[in-house]
């Protein structure tokens, strides 16, 4: 038996990327993390401080054991796993997402800004996402966050107070639906050749439904405020005309892509990653398309997002 000492996890932790300029505090990698080990709730409340203090991204290097099964249950450890509602899971693990993106991939998942699931009603927590053997060289095919958490912050006083008194909605049907370019069901399905594409739900209900989310939601563990929209998944602004809608949303996107919010998260075969969605929003970067690249996903169910209005603490 070994004895507890949850602040082993944390031995040897070193910033992402302590870029001069940057945001130097986004992300750390915690090399002293075996994620195939069953960890005790104060080993889980480690990680997920360490995730807080990073502004939201863990890196968990040199994972070559970590099979599907463990990934599902380091997940079930962080919370209720959300299986992803318009995308198949692998055979015998219908909680972890597959993305296959061949070398000369036409349609690419989640290339533009998104926070995942903010399509739900119950939106993500934490997403793991585990590259596999199959990756393409370190620096290509990065993945790329931005602190919305960051990009509130440096708003002034009065935009901060308008944004935090709208709601927006979100829809998996502006991404996944018939009608969308790029993303869409039928694109989707085209990320790869043959049986590596990605397979969709015969059933998606998620599909007829839009939810809407405050544009400021407050992370109930930190108590930050963050913008809460994204081009791939909002579709306007509640009780704005479209003209409004429009323009504002396309301020706030272009708000949070702005680098000095941003970090790039380079892949080497068997990393983990994972991000909170409640400080973040990503993108997968298609920079070079030479080389395979799988990678699999568990995301963890979060909670309806709070707005700066009666927000809540959970226990
Ligand atoms: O492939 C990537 O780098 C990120 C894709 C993505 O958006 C996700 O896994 O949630
Ligand atoms: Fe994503």
């Amino acid at each position: 038996m070994r004895a507890p000492n949850p602040l082993r996890l944390l031995e040897g932790r070193y910033p992402l990327n302590d870029r001069p300029g940057g945001l130097s505090g986004l992300g750390a990698v915690l090399p002293a993390v075996d994620l195939t080990e069953e960890f005790t709730q104060e080993e889980i409340d480690v990680i997920q401080q360490a995730s807080h203090d990073a502004g939201g991204i863990v890196v968990f290097p040199d994972q070559t054991k970590l099979t599907p099964a463990h990934h599902v249950a380091f997940a079930r450890q962080l919370g209720e796993i959300e299986p992803h509602a318009v995308a198949a899971g692998i055979d015998g693990y219908p909680e972890v997402l597959e993305i296959v993106r061949e070398a000369d991939a036409k349609v690419v998942f989640g290339e533009d800004w998104h926070s995942d699931n903010s399509f739900m009603q119950q939106t993500c927590s934490f997403s793991i996402l585990r590259g596999t053997g199959v990756m393409p060289r370190r620096g290509s095919n990065d993945t790329l966050f931005s602190s919305t958490e960051a990009a509130y912050a440096a708003l002034s006083p009065h935009m901060q107070n308008f944004l935090g008194t709208l709601t927006a909605y979100h829809s998996a049907n502006k991404a996944y639906g018939a009608g969308s370019a790029g993303n869409s069901f039928a694109a989707m399905q085209n990320t790869a050749h043959g049986q590596n594409a990605m397979r969709m739900r015969v059933e998606a209900p998620i599909l007829d439904t839009d939810y809407a989310h405050p544009v400021v939601t407050v992370h109930p563990d930190t108590g930050r405020r963050s913008l809460f929209v994204s081009p791939t998944f909002t579709k306007h602004i509640h009780g704005m005309s479209a003209e409004e809608s429009t323009a504002l949303l396309s301020f706030i996107y272009s708000w949070i892509a702005k680098p000095q919010f941003s970090q790039r998260v380079s892949w080497s075969k068997h990393q983990v990653t994972m991000w909170d969605n409640r400080s973040l929003s990503h993108k997968g970067i298609a920079d070079i398309l030479d080389e395979r690249r799988i990678v699999h996903r568990v995301s963890i169910r979060g909670h309806a997002p709070f707005g700066v209005e009666g927000w809540q603490r959970c226990a």
